[in-house]
Parts: structure tokens; C-alpha cells; sequence
């Protein structure tokens, strides 16, 4: 009995000795000390022995078993730490190799003109007001002098939700919003950017929905020399100390008397080219005095107080300088149109 054992253990410690992972190290360990395994057998037998033997037997047995999980522990330690080793060894990081460089946006190039835009009339003491996209018809067009069945509403064909709600055909309403909440007191001095929709066929340029920036001035004394000044002043920043503005009579139905600006030709210096369409001059933006009516209807005594007001496109303004020939290029979301205005 004692010689089985033995023989056993050797060869169960043979076995442990030349397995090479652990799944054949499970194996070994079922095969010799597992519930059907030789030494399980062997104290199950204990029962035949004599009283002499049993202890003797018994305490052999119990040795070799321990024996070969010992073999089996060791072995599995082993085969552990090479497997560590294996993986440290494959997994090295080459810190020195140069990252993948992030790839980096950047602003939309009508955000940068509208924002440029916005830090210019910040710097001559306007504030930025902001209002609702989805408007009520009277916002949008009666408390600006276009009553209802006005032929002048045609100017700006709409989007209506409802009867009473559409989007806003342009950024007036924050004005007049604004005027209101002044309660009849100037000084109001404020642009108000913004999102506008009209029912348009998209072309080069026209698109159903694209930005407005209007600016707003009411207070005493206000004149429309003040507008040609503070006009005058965005002009030659924007496109340059040398350039000219003309004032040339127009309509709009809140500002009387109205009047259209028009820059002398940043490209040809009034000379005509192409971009002027061989006039000299570019025309950038509309304004006016505010009608008396709309002071009237913000709440502002019209004897009292004047203002000027002034709305233009800023997609025309980026168009204009960057040379860009389509207004759908801003809204398609081209990568390549986009990465052009990396560093504007
Ligand atoms: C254009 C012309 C203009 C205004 C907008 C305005 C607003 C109030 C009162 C009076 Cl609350 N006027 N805005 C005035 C004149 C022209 O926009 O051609 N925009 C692209």
C-alpha cells in the first residue's frame, strides 16, 4: 500500500513538474486528488485494514496528498508569475512614440463675423438683446408699423404656426420687446443677433432662414446724423480706415425717413470691379429714424424721444469678406468650406 502511494506521488509530482498552464494543472489535481482519484480510493479502503494499520495507512496517505498539493501549489505560483512576466513583457508601452494629434474645430465663420460684429458695436456702449425665435404677430409686425393686410408684409413672406404665432421675419421684435421694458425712459442702445425665417426659395443668395443683426438707438437729441456717425464707425472697421459710406433714400415701414448704406468698394477702391459690380460702391446694410408711430406703440413719447435703427445680413457681410459666392455654403456643414476659416 505504502509502495503505491509512493509510486503515486511520484508520479503525480512527475506529471505537475512538466505541465505548462493551468488548465493542465486543474486536470492533474482532479486525476489524483479529485472524488474519484487514487488516494480518495485508498482511505476509502481504510475501513478493510486492520486496527494497526489504519492510523499508519491513513497518516501516509494523507502526507502524499499533501504532498502533491504542495507540488501543486508551487506549481501554480509558478506558472502565475510567468504568465505575468509574459504579459508585462508584451504589453510595454513605447512612451517615446509622438500621440496622435486631437483633431481641432473651430468657429463657424458666421459666428465669427456676427461675433466680431457684436464686439465692435459692444465698443461703442451698445448691449446685446436677444428674444424669442417662434413671435406673435404683433410683435413681429404690428407694433412695427405693419398692420394687418399691410401691402408691406409682402417684403417678408412667412412662416406662420398659427394665426397669431409664426417665426420671426426679423430681430424688430426684440426691439420693440426691449422699448417696452424701458417704459418710456431712454436711453436704449442695443443690437439684437439673430436667427430669422422666411418663406424663400433657396438660392445663391436667398435662403429661408439666416441672421439678422439689428442695432437701436431712442433717447433725446437722437438725429440721423448719429446714425451716419455710428454707421460710418462699423464701416471702417469692418472693411477698412479707407472706406466711404453714401446714404441713398429708401423705404422701410418703421423708419422714416429710411435710407439704404452703401461702402465704397473695398476691393477696387471705387474705381468699379467686379465684386461693385463695376459701380464703385457695395451696398451693406438698410436703416432709418424710427417711425413715430412704432416709438408711439413702444410706449415712447415721440415729441420727446428719436432714435435710428439699423438691421443688416451679416451672411452678406461674410460673403462680401471672404469672397464666399453662395449663401448655402454656411448652412451645408462642408468640412472643406470650413476648415478655410480656420484662422479668421
Ligand atoms: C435691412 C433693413 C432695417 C430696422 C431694420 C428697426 C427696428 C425698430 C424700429 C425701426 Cl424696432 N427699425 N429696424 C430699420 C431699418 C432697416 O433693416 O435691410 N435689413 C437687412
Amino acid at each position: 500500500m505504502k509502495d503505491r502511494l509512493e509510486a503515486l506521488k511520484a508520479e503525480a509530482l512527475e506529471k505537475i513538474h512538466a505541465s505548462s498552464d493551468l488548465k493542465e494543472l486543474q486536470a492533474i489535481k482532479v486525476e489524483y486528488l479529485g472524488k474519484k482519484g487514487p488516494i480518495t480510493e485508498v482511505l476509502k479502503g481504510m475501513g478493510k485494514l486492520s486496527a494497526e494499520e489504519r492510523p499508519v495507512v491513513g497518516a501516509y496517505a494523507n502526507e502524499v496528498r499533501d504532498g502533491i498539493q504542495q507540488g501543486l501549489d508551487a506549481k501554480s505560483a509558478e506558472l502565475e508569475e510567468a504568465e505575468i512576466a509574459k504579459r508585462l513583457a508584451e504589453e510595454t508601452i513605447d512612451v517615446s512614440l509622438p500621440g496622435r494629434p486631437a483633431k481641432k474645430g473651430s468657429s463657424h465663420p458666421l459666428t465669427s463675423v456676427v461675433e466680431e460684429i457684436e464686439d465692435l458695436f459692444l465698443s461703442m456702449g451698445f448691449t446685446i438683446a436677444e428674444g424669442p425665435e417662434v413671435e406673435t404677430d404683433y410683435y413681429n409686425f404690428e407694433a412695427l408699423n405693419l398692420p394687418k393686410d399691410h401691402p408691406a408684409r409682402d417684403m417678408q413672406d412667412s412662416f406662420f404656426v398659427t394665426e397669431e404665432f409664426l417665426l420671426r421675419t426679423q430681430t424688430s421684435p426684440v426691439q420693440a420687446r426691449t422699448m417696452l421694458k424701458h417704459e418710456g425712459q431712454g436711453p436704449v442702445k442695443i443690437i439684437s443677433p439673430g436667427k430669422v425665417y422666411r418663406r424663400d426659395n433657396d438660392d445663391a443668395t436667398h435662403s429661408h432662414q439666416f441672421m439678422q443683426i439689428e442695432g437701436l438707438v431712442v433717447d433725446k437729441n437722437v438725429r440721423l446724423s448719429d446714425l451716419k456717425g455710428v454707421l460710418e464707425t462699423f464701416a471702417k472697421k469692418m472693411f477698412g480706415e479707407d472706406r466711404k459710406i453714401r446714404l441713398r433714400p429708401s423705404f422701410f415701414p418703421f423708419t422714416e425717413p429710411s435710407v439704404e448704406m452703401d461702402i465704397s468698394c473695398f476691393k477696387c477702391g471705387g474705381k468699379g470691379c467686379s465684386i461693385c459690380k463695376h459701380t464703385g460702391w457695395i451696398e451693406i446694410l438698410g436703416a432709418g429714424m424710427v417711425h413715430p408711430n412704432v416709438l408711439e406703440m413702444a410706449g415712447f413719447d415721440s415729441k420727446e424721444y428719436t432714435g435710428f435703427a439699423f438691421g443688416m445680413g451679416p451672411e452678406r457681410i461674410a460673403m462680401l469678406k471672404y469672397g464666399i459666392d453662395d449663401i448655402r455654403h454656411f448652412y451645408a456643414n462642408d468640412i472643406r468650406f470650413l476648415k478655410q476659416f480656420r484662422n479668421v
